[in-house]
């Protein structure tokens, strides 16, 4: 099995996570430099995550898990852990669209709707997720704990988020923190 993607990516680290115990190879790719190349032969989407078994290429970190969690015999998310991946989703992708933007060189903080809306999409996404820690929803390490975990460093990292009302995510990132293979995909580390 190989899996495409790069060491700063979290959409890529929840995979990297979920594969913690198995054997496959780790492409790193710069997707937005030398690295495009490769990755416009692999995914016409021009995203990452994608995975290689065989002859199965499988596109998008969700499908990726579901692919995985079959292959391991695990039992499919719950409606609710769904429900749960998508506002991580959301949080992660209006994320990504404010990185994005400002390595474009716009000025993201600006008081326009584009920039408002993914700003309140993480704000309200961000304090469900941190109600739902504080009630014991993450409190084991699974598939949605380690996505949330990902979003959570990873916006961290970015310096995208200001933490304030949402800590619990900052004590759940704490508590996971020095986990093995979780110290080992640190982003800052690459
Ligand atoms: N829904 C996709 C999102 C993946 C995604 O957005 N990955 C980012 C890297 S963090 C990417 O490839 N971005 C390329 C782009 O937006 O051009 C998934 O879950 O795999």
């Amino acid at each position: 099995m190989k899996l495409i993607g790069s060491t700063t990516s979290p959409y890529v680290r929840r995979i990297r996570l979920l594969l913690a115990d198995n054997e496959y190879e780790f492409v790193n790719l710069d997707i937005y430099g030398e690295g495009r190349d490769e990755l416009r032969r692999h995914n016409p989407a021009l995203k990452i995550p994608m995975l290689i078994d065989g002859e199965q290429e499988v596109y998008d970190s969700r499908v990726i898990a579901r692919y995985i969690s079959e292959k391991q015999g695990l039992a499919p998310l719950s409606w609710d852990q769904e429900n749960q991946l998508t506002l991580i989703d959301a949080a992660n992708d209006s994320a990504v669209i404010l990185l994005l933007s400002s390595r474009s060189g716009i000025d993201t903080s600006e008081n326009l709707m584009f920039f408002n809306l993914q700003r309140e999409r993480i704000m309200m996404t961000m304090r469900t997720l941190a109600a739902m820690v504080d009630e014991g929803q993450f409190s084991h390490w699974n598939y949605p704990a380690m996505c949330l975990y990902s979003l959570v460093d990873w916006v961290d990292f970015r310096d995208l988020v200001d933490f304030t009302g949402v800590e619990s995510l900052l004590t759940f990132r704490d508590h996971h923190r020095d986990n093995g293979v979780v110290a080992g995909t640190d982003p800052r580390r690459s």
